[in-house]
């Protein structure tokens, strides 16, 4: 049975007739259900937040100053108060909690001046949960994306595709991965989208949706934009890529909640399970020495 047609993922990604009887519960919200077939079908849905457009427009401006640096820099949210707001809008919250019914919480942001130019990959290869699939991420047009400035790219329906783990690899290693993603997504037959989203529009993808960055044919152009990776309430969080897939030991995280300010255990029925003792502390030092003082 296919990873994404196991009862144990979320509600919407569960196999036949489940989905179907899970719909016939929910006839109430007509908006959720129309919202959880395009994400069951597609595994991205693209909406309008409402972010506040001040907000928006600080955050590019942060994101701007990346130009001269890597162009991409990860937990700006420590920098700059807009994009922390971005991170922890609360209708984002709402409509994720209400579309995976486990509360969602922000543990990670992007800020990218320029495409990323990333090779296809999905999250679940960097990060996934016990059950599986319950992270996704949120991507937002901190300016209106151009076609020659590399926007970001994502393979509709690719969702469905098993999630793939560095047991699937010879050797585990990025470049092996993304040889291996590209010839299973040809292989399937899935067809490559480009968005071009408007400032201020979002895209939410789901844990296992393939995604990357076209290249960039104007290297002049500035593409700002954010990325969110959220978790879910309740779940074993872990880091696929780090896992050696000879021993298939879990390499178990404990994410720092950036909306309530906190380290959430990852926890399964048995309750609170933690990661080694020193990667716990190296990650808490990690975030405590630099939450900013803005907050
Ligand atoms: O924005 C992009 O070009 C890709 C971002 C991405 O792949 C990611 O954050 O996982």
């Amino acid at each position: 049975m296919d990873d994404f047609f196991k009862p144990s993922a979320p509600w919407f990604e569960r196999p036949e007739p489940l989905f179907t009887a899970e719909l016939e519960k929910r006839t109430a919200d007509p908006a959720l259900c129309e919202a959880a077939k395009d994400y069951r079908r597609t595994g991205y849905l693209i909406r309008d937040f409402g972010f506040a457009p001040d907000d928006i427009d600080q955050a590019a401006e942060y994101t701007r100053t990346l130009r001269g640096k890597a162009g991409r820099v990860q937990d700006g949210w420590m920098k700059s108060a807009a994009v922390k707001r971005l991170a922890t809008h609360q209708p984002v919250l709402d409509f994720l909690e209400t579309l995976y019914e486990r509360r969602a919480f922000p543990f990670q942001t992007l800020n990218f001046a320029y495409g990323s130019e990333q090779a296809a990959h999905a999250d679940t290869y960097h990060f996934d949960t016990t059950p599986m699939r319950f992270m996704c991420g949120v991507w937002v047009a901190l300016e209106d994306v151009q076609p020659q400035a590399g926007p970001l790219h994502y393979y509709p329906g690719s969702h469905a595709l098993p999630v793939f783990t560095n047991a699937d690899l010879a050797d585990s290693g990025y470049d092996e991965y993304n040889a291996f993603v590209l010839h299973q997504l040809r292989a399937a037959g899935y067809e490559k989208t480009t968005g071009l989203l408007k400032k201020g529009q979002a895209l939410v993808w789901s844990a296992n949706l393939f995604h990357g960055g076209e290249p960039r044919s104007d290297s002049n152009l500035t593409r700002l934009s954010q990325v969110t990776h959220y978790y879910f309430d309740g779940c074993i969080y872990h880091t696929p890529i780090k896992s050696d897939p000879k021993t298939a030991r879990m390499i178990v995280r404990e994410p720092y909640d950036i909306a309530r300010g906190k380290f959430v255990a990852s926890r399964d029925e048995n309750g609170p399970v933690y990661p080694r003792l020193f990667r716990r502390l190296r990650h808490r030092v990690r975030i405590t020495a630099r939450i900013p003082i803005y907050s």
